[in-house]
Parts: C-alpha cells; sequence; structure tokens
C-alpha cells in the first residue's frame, strides 16, 4: 500500500489560474459619509478602504487603538491630495450611513428569493467547474482555494500589532504562475499580465502571491483529498510511527544529557523533555516585534515559568504561564523530574524576568539536533506521535462494548478532547453557547414530559388489559410500551448531546482531529465497533482521510 505515494512528482499540470475578488463597486451617491458633521463625497479608491472599515463599525476591533491607527495611517495613502488635507481626525468621520447601507443589504441577501439563489448557486458551480479543477499528471484534481481574497483590514489574532492594516487588493501582475511547460498555460485577464510563469514539478502548488501585510507568501493548492496531499499527510502520520520506535532511545539519550557538562547540551535536553512530555511547540523563528509576543519552548523567558519545591502535596512543580501560537494562553502546573527542576534553578540563576531561560539554544540548533536523532524528526513530529498514542489509549479506555453508538460516539469526543488539552486548542466560549444549551435543555424537558406522559398512558393501557382481557387492548399495551421505549432513547440521546456539547465548551476539537490525530487510528475503531465513519468525519474530512479510509490497517488495538 505505502509505495502507491512515494516519492511523488507530477510531469503535467494544467489549470486555469485563480479566481480574482470582484471589482469595488462605488456606493450609491444617496449613501453619505460624513465628516465634521457635513456630507463629503469620497474619490473610489478613498471610498473602498472606508466601506471596509464601516463594514466592521459594530465590531469591537474599531474601537482599540491599535486597529484605529494603523486603519487611518493606511487610509490616508488612497487618499487624494484634497481628502488628505480635510481628513485629519478618525474622531471626526461619521460611517453610520455606510454601515447601515451594508446592514441592510445583507438583509436583503438573506430575504432572496429561491429563484436568486438558484442563480448565485449555478454561477459558482459553473466557477467551480471552470477554475475549480487541474490536471495533474492523468487525474483530474479539486482544487483547494482557487478565489483569491478580496481585499479588507487586516485582524489578526489576539492584540496583533498590525491589526487595522490594508490589505491589498491581489491583481493579476502579483500572481506567479507555475505550471507545465507542455501545458495550456493559464490567460490572465484581459489587458493584464502575470508577474511570472514557471515550471516546477518538485512543487504542488500552482499559483503564488506575496500579501503586504506580514510579507507571506500565499498559495493555490491542491485540495486536500487529492493525491499528492494525502501523500503528504500519510508521510507525516508515518514519520510519527517511525517516532514510536525509536522514543526510548531518544529519551534515555536526553536523559543523560540533564548530566552534560556543556550548558548548551542540557538546556537542550531539558526543552526536548518539555517537547516531549507536554507537547510544546519548538518556537517561531521569525523577526522579533513583527508578531505579537507569543513564544514557543525555545523562546521561553524566565519571567514565564514558576518553580515550586513542592505545590499542592507534590514536590518539583514548573507553573508556566504564557502566550503560545495564535495569541493563546498556555497555562500548566506539571511536576517535572528533580533534574530538570535543578537544571531549571540553574538556568535561571542571576537573570531577570524578560531573559531568555534557554540562552544557549534557538529553534534552529533543536531542530538540527532532533534531524541528527532522527530523519524528518521535528518538535511537531512529538505532537503528533504524542496526540495519536494519546487517541489510542483513550479510546482504549473510555469505549465499553455494552454501551450504545450515541455513548460510543461520546467516548470517542471526549478521547478527541483529551487530546486538544493536551495540545493547547482552547477556545472562547461560542457567543451562542448558553443560548444554545437553553435550546438542548428547552427539548430534554419538553422530552422528559412527553415520557411522563406515555408513561402514564401506558399505565392505563396496562389497568384496561386487566379488565377487559382481549387482543385489541393487549396489542395497545404493546404499543405504549414501545412508545416508551421509542422515547427513552430519544431523551438519552439529546442528554448524551447535552454532556458532549458542554464538555466541548471551551475546547476547539478540530485542530487536533484534523492535524494531529492519525485517521488511521479512528478508522481502525469505527470498524472495530462498527461504527460508520461519517458519524466521525463530515464529508470534508472524509475527503481528507480518503487514504486512510481506505486502507484496511492492522496496527491498531482497542
Ligand atoms: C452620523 O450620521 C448619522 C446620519 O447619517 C446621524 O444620525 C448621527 O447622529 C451621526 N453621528 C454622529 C456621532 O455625529
Ligand atoms: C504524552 O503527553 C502526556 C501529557 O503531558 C505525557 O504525560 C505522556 O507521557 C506523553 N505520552 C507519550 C507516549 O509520549
Ligand atoms: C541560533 O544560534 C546559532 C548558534 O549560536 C546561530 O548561529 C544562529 O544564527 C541562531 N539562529 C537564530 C535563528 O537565531
Ligand atoms: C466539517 O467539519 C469542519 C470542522 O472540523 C468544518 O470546518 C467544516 O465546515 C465541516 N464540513 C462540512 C461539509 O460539514
Ligand atoms: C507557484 C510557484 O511558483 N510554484 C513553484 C514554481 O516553480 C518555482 C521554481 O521554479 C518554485 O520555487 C515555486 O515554488
Amino acid at each position: 500500500t505505502t509505495s502507491l505515494f512515494y516519492g511523488v512528482k507530477w510531469k503535467f499540470l494544467e489549470h486555469k489560474g485563480p479566481v480574482f475578488a470582484p471589482p469595488y463597486e462605488p456606493l450609491p451617491s444617496r449613501v453619505k459619509f460624513y465628516y465634521d458633521g457635513k456630507p463629503m463625497r469620497l474619490s473610489p479608491e478613498a471610498e473602498e478602504v472606508a466601506t471596509f472599515f464601516a463594514k466592521m463599525l459594530d465590531h469591537e476591533y474599531t474601537t482599540k487603538d491599535i486597529f484605529r491607527k494603523n486603519f487611518f495611517k493606511d487610509w490616508r495613502k488612497e487618499m487624494t491630495a484634497e481628502e488628505k488635507a480635510t481628513i485629519t481626525d478618525l474622531k471626526k468621520c461619521n460611517f453610520t450611513e455606510m454601515s447601515e447601507y451594508f446592514k441592510a443589504q445583507s438583509e436583503a441577501r438573506k430575504a432572496m428569493s429561491k429563484e436568486e439563489k438558484q442563480k448565485i448557486k449555478e454561477e459558482n458551480e459553473r466557477l467551480l467547474q471552470k477554475y475549480g479543477y487541474c490536471i495533474m499528471d492523468n487525474h483530474k484534481e479539486r482544487i483547494a482555494n482557487f478565489r483569491i481574497e478580496p481585499p479588507g483590514l487586516f485582524r489578526g489574532r489576539g492584540d496583533h500589532p498590525k491589526m487595522g492594516m490594508l490589505k491589498r487588493r491581489i491583481r493579476p501582475e502579483d500572481i506567479i504562475i507555475n505550471c507545465s511547460k507542455d501545458s495550456k498555460c493559464p490567460e490572465p485577464p484581459p489587458g493584464t499580465k502575470w508577474k511570472e510563469v514557471r515550471h516546477d514539478n518538485k512543487v504542488t502548488w500552482l499559483v503564488s502571491w506575496t500579501e503586504n501585510i506580514q510579507g507571506s507568501i500565499k498559495y493555490i493548492m491542491l485540495n486536500p483529498s487529492s493525491r499528492i496531499k494525502g501523500e503528504k499527510d500519510w508521510q507525516k502520520y508515518e514519520t510519527a510511527r517511525r517516532l514510536k520506535k525509536c522514543v526510548d532511545r531518544i529519551r534515555a539519550q536526553y536523559r543523560e544529557d540533564w548530566k552534560s557538562k556543556e550548558m548548551r547540551v542540557r538546556q537542550r535536553a531539558v526543552a526536548l523533555y518539555f517537547i516531549d512530555k507536554l507537547a510544546l511547540r519548538a518556537g517561531n523563528e521569525k523577526e522579533e516585534g513583527e508578531t505579537a509576543d507569543t513564544v514557543g519552548c525555545c523562546s521561553l523567558r524566565v519571567e514565564h515559568i514558576n518553580l515550586y519545591p513542592e505545590n499542592e502535596g507534590q514536590e518539583y512543580v514548573v507553573e508556566f504561564d504564557f502566550l503560545g501560537k495564535d495569541s493563546i494562553r498556555y497555562y500548566n502546573k506539571v511536576p517535572v523530574e528533580k533534574r530538570v527542576f535543578k537544571n531549571l534553578q540553574l538556568f535561571m540563576e542571576n537573570k531577570e524576568p524578560d531573559d531568555d531561560l534557554f540562552d544557549r539554544l534557538n529553534t534552529s540548533i533543536l531542530n538540527k539536533h532532533l534531524q541528527e536523532l532522527m530523519d524528518g524528526l521535528t518538535a511537531k513530529v512529538f505532537r503528533t506521535y504524542n496526540a495519536s498514542i494519546t487517541l489510542q489509549q483513550q479510546l482504549k479506555e473510555l469505549t465499553t462494548a455494552d454501551e450504545n453508538i450515541p455513548a460510543k460516539i461520546l467516548s470517542y469526543n471526549r478521547a478527541n478532547r483529551a487530546v486538544a488539552i493536551l495540545c493547547n486548542h482552547q477556545r472562547a466560549p461560542p457567543k451562542t453557547f448558553e443560548k444554545s444549551m437553553q435550546n438542548l435543555q428547552a427539548k430534554i424537558d419538553a422530552k422528559k414530559d412527553q415520557l411522563s406522559d406515555a408513561k402514564r398512558e401506558l399505565k392505563s393501557a396496562k389497568a384496561d388489559a386487566k379488565v377487559r382481557k382481549d387482543e385489541k387492548t393487549k396489542k395497545a399495551v404493546e404499543n405504549k410500551r414501545k412508545a416508551v421505549q421509542r422515547i427513552e432513547e430519544q431523551l438519552m440521546k439529546l442528554e448524551v448531546q447535552a454532556t458532549d456539547r458542554e464538555e466541548n465548551k471551551q475546547i476547539a476539537l478540530g485542530t487536533s482531529k484534523l492535524n494531529y490525530l492519525d485517521p488511521r487510528i479512528s478508522v481502525a475503531w469505527c470498524k472495530k465497533w462498527g461504527i460508520p465513519v461519517e458519524k466521525i468525519y463530515n464529508k470534508t474530512q472524509r475527503e481528507k482521510f480518503a487514504w486512510a479510509i481506505d486502507m484496511a490497517d492492522e496496527d491498531y488495538e482497542f
């Protein structure tokens, strides 16, 4: 089965290029912008950027100082000299009418007739058929994201220093096309040119451009269900399986290194222990100040940890508190081995709170060391390995043979949650959480009423049957009994759902499910308990994991 994926490079690649965001449509003249209480007509360029702000007016972002400052600075760049001279204070700008106009438009879209909606659907289908597929060698493959994001204001996560900046419109002149020499190269829109056309068969993307906020390169790629993506996914989990085979050796080595005479070796060994034990990320290598102040294992500072020789009955406890990737807070209190603890005390000696904890280590040194330990090893492989093995252990522990399918799925979700907690995939409770819980509770209450009614009816039918003793009343009792049973099942299903939702309040399952859990484990679990894969993976996920669903794998036991 494995050679199917091995070393894929394409020979032929043909596609139609990207779909650009629709051009800006100026506002109707009745919709006015006011400056200092007076209506003011804006040039189309300035107006477009103003509409981005107007569309976000109800959002908390537009009250934040950094957001407003960045927006205003970038907006002024789009203004004419005259506009620039007039508009000098964002506080004097009144976007209310614009904002109302967009709200009305969005209401109108919701209220569209069936025919209008159908028309839009057909147009989308036409674009999908034309731009949504490419030919790679002999396969027609779906393209994941053939539409280029429209311009707007950058949001970022956490208190991102660049929030509010103008995310520019991407034009054909920004676009690099990658396709094979002998294919029909995509045509740029009339009157425009591509930045460049290349032919490189070692990469799997079709189109790229550089976005202006972070200067990062964006790609149009194949759908996760494609052969090449499937191969990458498969390789990732194969690497994690290889780690399983040599993790004992790696652990023995880093434990030995805790005693090294060299400080850099000790620091490396303690960092590696954290990555292994806590599934921490290695840390980014981006320039400082560019993004929000987030850290990973290698970039931890003294202020991010506290040491307790004893805490709540445990010895050698380390308390972590820092902002990790995407500004998600990582907070954890864990007992560690005495040697690790002593080393940490040593690393912190004579340092200020904002000094690096591991001053002899950085991400590239650590990654290089990992490569030496095992080919293809990165901090992420430890996460994938631990996530997958935790899922497998949890599934084994939580699933019992005598529970029904809804209860088994609850067990699956609980196993998935254990992994999400390990990987620190938290989320703020959704705004709609309380409301949806109330709705569910109302359904449960109604179902309970229904159940007591049904039970009462069953009782009176039984009483009836005692008196009359005929077939008809006997049958009625049987029917009532079945009704009670059915309602009991429905009630249980709702209650399981409520438990599941409550436990999920602050945890995001999607990321670990999609990126860290070897799908072969989930598929094997489904097979073992006769649970349809559709109950675990939705349609998109089934496409992504098609390679695993098709593959019978005997490597997992539950
Ligand atoms: C903004 O303009 C609207 C009318 O377009 C007006 O009702 C509102 O009072 C104005 N807001 C401010 C703060 O001036
Ligand atoms: C995975 O992470 C957990 C939580 O930190 C840790 O206790 C466990 O030892 C790890 N398991 C494996 C097999 O690495
Ligand atoms: C990491 O440290 C090494 C050795 O001190 C140095 O050569 C390298 O430039 C550093 N890398 C980064 C990204 O700071
Ligand atoms: C499937 O689930 C993911 C979350 O993991 C979600 O983003 C996606 O929209 C879902 N797709 C479908 C077709 O329901
Ligand atoms: C979109 C794109 O440019 N992809 C690849 C095309 O080929 C060049 C080199 O020839 C690669 O660097 C790109 O990644």
